[in-house]
């Protein structure tokens, strides 16, 4: 029975993710769920990828919190239109909360949207949005050891950005060790190894990301 009840919550979310698709497809929207831990550095990544691409795209932003605007008042400087959406305790967002969401949105407007999901290495990979592009942080200061405990988002994600490299050295992070792994879990996944306080990386990242949206208006 109760295995009946949680299939019956992922179909349902799954029939909304593919109207969102649906809908981000008819208006050229590229959406990107970003997910990863709590303090992973997603806010800041989204802040400096606005920094770098918001000359180039029309981009938009929803952020998802279990409370608080925090995230979206940090956002705010970039004059672009962000939706918060607060999950009143669950661990991830979910389709029918993207769909609700984007009611407040001019998608003719957006080229890319950008997702923050709750800070959550494991909910937020069960439940698709209707993205494009699936995308996951992980900081240096968790570990490289984290896809070995946490598989689903690294075998799941298109893209994976390690952040926090100027901490590299200061603990026992092995980048190699966690190429070869996440590699092996996931052969096609694009990594990025950035830092969102030096800059470093970032260039390749935005361009990156920014092809990925040209590729899709253009698809
Ligand atoms: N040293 C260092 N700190 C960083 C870097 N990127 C982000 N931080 C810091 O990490 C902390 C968390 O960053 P956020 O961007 O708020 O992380 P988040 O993933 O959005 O966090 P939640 O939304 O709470 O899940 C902040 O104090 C940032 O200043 C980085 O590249 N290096
Ligand atoms: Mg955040």
């Amino acid at each position: 029975m109760d295995i009946e009840v949680l299939e019956g919550i992922f179909d349902a979310n799954e029939k909304i993710a593919r109207e969102n698709e649906a809908l981000f497809r008819e208006r050229g929207v590229m959406a990107m769920n970003l997910m990863a831990s709590p303090g992973a550095g997603k806010t800041s990544l989204i802040a400096a990828t606005l920094q770098l691409l918001k000359e180039k795209l029309e981009v938009g932003v929803i952020e998802g919190d279990i409370a608080s605007s925090v995230d979206a008042e940090k956002l705010k400087a970039y004059d672009i239109p962000v939706v918060q959406i607060n999950t009143g305790g669950a661990c991830h967002l979910d389709a029918i909360m993207i769909q609700q969401a984007l009611a407040h949105m001019d998608l003719a407007a957006i080229d890319l949207l950008i997702i923050e999901n709750v800070g959550n290495l494991v909910c937020p990979a069960e439940f698709k949005l209707g993205e494009a592009l699936r995308a996951m942080i992980l900081s240096v200061a968790e570990g490289h050891d984290k896809p070995l405990k946490y598989p689903l988002m690294f075998s799941d994600s298109d893209v994976l950005v390690v952040n926090k490299t100027d901490l590299i050295g200061l603990g026992d992070f092995d980048m190699a060790e966690l190429r070869e792994v996440v590699t092996r879990m996931n052969p096609d996944i694009v990594i990025f190894e950035v830092s969102c306080r030096t800059g470093e990386g970032l260039g390749a990242w935005a361009d990156w990301l920014e092809q990925r949206v040209r590729d899709f208006k253009e698809s």
